[in-house]
């Protein structure tokens, strides 16, 4: 298994936590390296359904070490909801390691992010109002509060007196918002220091143990390539970097440590918030995705925008990541199809276009070239194997291939664990 980078190859929600899960198995160490909140996963525990956003599911297993890596944006008090939703089901925290120069969530950054949304009208960027754009902003702009800040609370007093009343000015002036109190925020954060200290370390030196170690590493990429800040479909992008290449800086690790990126993909295409969408399907046939595919966002319940699958973006994906293969989720959505169509290019202003254009404004006007195949319209949920796909099926997995020029390793049809095929 040795070091591997799993990542999303479109907007997100592609089913990384299914195959990170399976992935984990063999797995000594599960990094996250980016993202905050505004991720999540549905885990299932004796039957059990919860919701993780912040902490990797490898805890499930007592072996694996969990490391929230310096990368990463974290708001306390959704970290320590989900520590007490573990001990409430038994299960063991202990091997969770959070990075002492990751970001935190403030209570300012909540508000900002939903303030701004409303205050950009029909510019807004359809964001989770979980906070994340304004705490990145911070760390850019170098006001950001960290996680050693908020394990010392000299400093942490300090830094929040200046930074809440710096705040108040724009909650107050810009957006008419009423001021935080700096005592009550302070009060509250000082608690959470408490909770939280037994796990915050310099995980990046963990992490580089273990690889002098020879453990097997796996960096866990939350949302996906067309929402990295610098590669996606800005603006409407996230504030990280889900790339590979985001897991060096995000988890502190060199590139030569990492040997293997996988991509993880739907087997059509789904999008959360605004922006431009080529492939997406306003009428029946993406209701019928919506629903097969119980497409709605973990964090905020939002309803997915569907399309088909889009292989222009899934070539740009395997590029910007270095991809080595793919793993094809949902395929059993596509079940009942009795023709499935593949974006093969796009039409911009009637030139053919085969590459991701890195301008928003010319992806808005591509309009997709689309290559018609034959449905199945029989379940595939019992399938184990390749040989037990209807042909349809496999000539579909072989022309995405084709079109990618990346071999398929892993097929999903359905949410449980058994429901995969490893191409051997
Ligand atoms: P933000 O909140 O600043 O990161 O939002 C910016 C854009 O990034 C999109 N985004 C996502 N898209 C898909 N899935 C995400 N995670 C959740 C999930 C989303 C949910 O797992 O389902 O529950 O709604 C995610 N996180 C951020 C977001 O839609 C904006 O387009
Ligand atoms: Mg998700």
């Amino acid at each position: 298994m040795a070091n591997v980078i799993v990542i999303g190859a479109q907007w997100g929600d592609e089913g990384k936590g299914k195959i990170t899960d399976l992935l984990s198995r063999s797995a000594d160490v599960v990094v996250r390296y980016q993202g905050g909140v505004n991720a999540g996963h549905t885990i299932v525990v004796e039957g059990q359904t919860f919701k993780l956003h912040l902490i990797p599911s490898g805890i499930l297993y007592p072996n694996t070490e969990c490391i929230i890596g310096c990368g990463t944006v974290i708001d306390p008090q959704v970290l320590i909801a989900e520590l007490d939703k573990l001990e409430k089901l038994n299960i063991s925290a202990a091997n969770l390691l959070i990075s002492e120069t990751a970001h935190v969530t403030m209570p300012y950054h909540r508000v900002i992010d939903q303030a701004s949304e409303e205050r950009r009208g029909s510019y807004k960027i359809g964001t989770t109002g979980r906070g994340i754009g304004p705490t990145y902003a911070d760390k850019s702009e170098r006001t950001g509060i960290r996680m050693l800040d908020l394990m010392n609370p000299e400093a942490l007093r300090e830094k929040l007196e200046w930074t809440i009343n710096y705040k108040n000015v724009i909650l107050e002036k810009l957006y008419n918002l009423p001021p935080l109190d700096p005592q009550a925020v302070i009060e509250e954060y000082m608690g959470y220091a408490d909770r939280l200290r037994p796990y915050v370390v310099d995980t990046s030196l963990k992490i580089y143990d273990s690889i002098l170690r020879r453990r097997n590493i796996l960096f866990e990429g939350a949302q996906g390539t067309l929402l990295d800040l610098d590669h996606g479909t800005y603006p409407y992008v996230t504030s990280s970097n889900p790339v590979a290449g985001g897991a060096c800086v995000g988890a502190g690790v060199g590139p030569t440590m990492i040997d293997r990126v996988i991509g993880v993909s739907k087997a059509y295409t789904t999008r959360v918030g605004e922006g431009p969408f080529p492939t997406e399907l306003d009428g029946k046939i993406g209701e019928l995705l919506c629903d097969r595919g119980a497409e709605f966002g973990t964090t905020t319940g939002r309803k997915r925008r569907c399309g088909w699958f889009d292989a222009v973006i899934g070539r740009y994906a395997v590029r910007i990541n270095g991809m080595d293969c793919m793993a094809i989720t949902k395929l059993d959505v596509l079940d009942e199809l009795e023709e499935i169509q593949v974006c093969v290019a796009y039409e911009i202003d009637g030139d053919r276009c085969e590459n991701f254009p890195t301008s928003s404004r010319r992806f808005a006007q591509c309009r997709p070239i689309y290559k018609t195949l034959p449905g199945w319209q029989v379940s595939t949920k019992e399938c184990r194997t390749l040989e037990d796909l209807p042909p349809q099926a496999l000539d579909y997995l072989k022309f995405l291939a084709e079109l990618m020029e990346v071999p398929i390793a892993i097929v999903s049809l359905g949410a449980s664990r058994d429901q995969t095929i490893i191409v051997e």
